[in-house]
C-alpha cells in the first residue's frame, strides 16, 4: 500500500494532500461524534484494495458478470461471519449505507401508503425512521413516538398505544442520540400482540450489542438493520439481518430493488470488521467504550451539565445545555470545542424548544477515542476541557490552551497503524 501512496503523490498532488490534511486532522483532534471511529489498518487497506474494480451484481453463485469467484469466496465469507457474530438465520451485507439497510426491509414489507411506528428524529430515531423530508416518510405513512417527559426514555406505553391504534405492519426501534438501553423484547411483544413486525435499527449500538453488553434484539425481531461503522469498527457500510424465511424478499429488495452492483471493496472489509469484532480484544474494547462514556458523564455532572436522562448505558451521552448557560446553543459549542480540539455534533435534546438549525445540546460519544486507547482519566480532562472552553464563552486564549493540551494528548495516542 505504500505503493500504492506514493503513485498517488505522484499522480495526484492535490487529492493526496488532502487526504494527508485529513488524516491530520483525524491524528491531532479528539473525535467524540458518536457515529464515527477510527477502522483498523486491515479493514482501511481492504477498502482501498482492487476489489473495488469488480462487478458483481447477484449473489455468491449467482451473477450477472464472469469473474466473480473471489468476490463469491469473500462476500460468503463476509455473510457467514455476520451471520456468527449477531447469531442471525440471515444475512445480506450489500447494502452500501444503514439507510439502504433500512429501505432493503421496507421495500420487502410495505407497499407505499402502509402505516409503520418509529420513534421520531427529534427524541433520537434517525431520518430514515419516517422523517417527513426523507424517502422513508414520503412513500410510507409513519405515526411517531417519542421519550416521556419525566424520565426521557423512550414511552413504551407510547408505543403500545399507538401501535394498538394505527395497527401498523411493522414498528421500529432504534436511533441515533438515545443514550439508554433499548428493551428490545417489550418492543417485540407489543408488535407482536397486533400482529405487526419489529425491526431493530442497531446502526449506533451494534458493536456493543455483538460484544454482548446491549439487550440483543435478533432472536425477537424480524429484522435488524446496522451500519458496519460506528461501534463495530469496520468500514462506512451496511448490513441487514433477517429470520430465514424473509431471506429472499431481503435479498431481491437489496438487489435489483435497491442497488446495482454491490461494492465488493467494503464488503471484503465488512468481513475483516466482523472477525475482529469476534475477538476478546474487541470485547474488551467494547467495555471501555461504556466505561469512558459513564465517567464522561459523571464529570461532567460534577460540573453542572444536565444530561438528558441524566446519564448513559452506551457509548452515547446527550448533554442539555440550557441549564448550563440559558444563553448557550448547540451550534455555539460545537464550534468552540472544535476549535479547542474536540469533535462533537449539535443535537436536538427531547422537547427543544429551539431548531435543528441551533439546537439546545450536543451529542458526545466515546468509540473513536477509546479505539486509540484513552481510558477514564482521560474523561476526567476531557470534561475539564470541555467546561473550561464553554465557561469561557469561546474565549481565543482559552480556547488555544486548550486546543495545545487535547493535540499533546492526541499525540501520545496515536491512531491504529
Ligand atoms: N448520521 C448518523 C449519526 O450521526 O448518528 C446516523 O446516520
Amino acid at each position: 500500500m505504500l505503493g500504492y501512496w506514493k503513485y498517488l503523490e505522484k499522480s495526484d498532488p492535490e487529492v493526496y494532500a488532502i487526504i494527508q490534511r485529513e488524516e491530520h486532522r483525524q491524528q491531532s483532534m479528539l473525535e467524540m461524534i458518536a457515529s464515527e471511529n477510527h477502522a483498523s489498518p486491515a479493514v482501511l487497506v481492504v477498502a482501498g484494495s482492487c476489489l473495488t474494480n469488480k462487478y458483481a451484481e447477484g449473489l455468491p453463485g449467482k451473477r450477472y458478470y464472469g469473474g466473480c469467484e473471489h468476490i463469491d469466496e469473500v462476500e460468503t465469507l463476509a455473510i457467514e461471519r455476520c451471520k456468527q457474530l449477531f447469531g442471525c438465520e440471515h444475512a445480506n451485507v450489500q447494502p452500501h449505507s444503514g439507510s439502504q439497510a433500512n429501505m432493503a426491509v421496507y421495500l420487502s414489507q410495505l407497499e407505499p401508503g402502509d402505516t409503520v411506528v418509529a420513534m421520531s428524529l427529534d427524541h433520537g430515531g434517525h431520518l430514515s425512521h419516517g422523517m417527513k423530508l426523507n424517502f422513508s416518510g414520503k412513500f410510507y405513512h409513519f405515526v411517531h413516538y417519542g421519550v416521556r417527559k419525566d424520565t426521557e426514555t423512550i414511552d413504551y406505553d407510547q408505543i403500545a398505544q399507538l401501535t394498538a391504534e394505527h395497527k401498523p405492519k411493522l414498528v421500529v426501534c432504534g436511533g441515533s442520540a438515545y443514550p439508554r438501553e433499548i428493551d428490545f423484547p417489550r418492543i417485540a411483544d407489543i408488535a407482536h400482540a397486533h400482529g405487526a413486525k419489529v425491526m431493530a435499527d442497531i446502526a449506533h449500538i451494534s458493536g456493543l450489542v455483538a460484544a454482548g453488553l446491549h439487550s440483543d434484539p435478533v432472536a425477537v425481531c424480524e429484522f435488524v438493520t446496522s451500519t458496519t461503522h460506528k461501534t463495530l469498527r469496520g468500514p462506512r457500510a451496511g448490513t441487514v439481518m433477517c429470520k430465514k424465511e424473509f431471506a429472499k424478499a431481503i435479498n431481491s429488495a437489496v438487489f435489483p430493488g435497491l442497488q446495482g452492483g454491490p461494492l465488493c471493496h467494503v464488503i471484503a472489509a465488512k468481513a475483516v470488521a466482523f472477525a475482529e469484532a469476534m475477538t476478546p480484544e474487541f470485547k474488551s474494547y467494547a467495555e471501555q467504550i461504556i466505561r469512558n462514556c459513564r465517567m464522561l458523564c459523571e464529570e461532567l455532572l460534577k460540573k453542572g451539565f444536565r444530561l438528558v436522562t441524566g446519564g448513559s448505558d452506551n457509548h452515547l451521552l446527550l448533554v442539555d445545555l440550557r441549564s448550563y448557560n440559558a444563553d448557550l446553543t448547540g451550534v455555539m459549542a460545537e464550534t468552540w470545542l472544535h476549535d479547542a480540539g474536540i469533535v462533537v455534533n449539535k443535537n436536538l435534546i427531547p422537547f427543544d424548544p429551539r431548531p435543528s438549525s441551533e439546537c439546545s445540546g450536543i451529542r458526545i460519544g466515546t468509540p473513536a477515542v477509546t479505539t486509540r486507547g484513552l481510558k477514564e482519566v482521560h474523561m476526567k480532562l476531557i470534561a475539564d476541557w470541555i467546561d473550561l472552553t464553554l465557561k469561557s464563552g469561546g474565549d481565543d486564549k482559552i480556547v488555544s490552551m486548550v486546543r495545545n493540551e487535547t493535540a499533546e494528548l492526541a499525540r501520545s495516542y496515536p491512531l491504529p497503524g
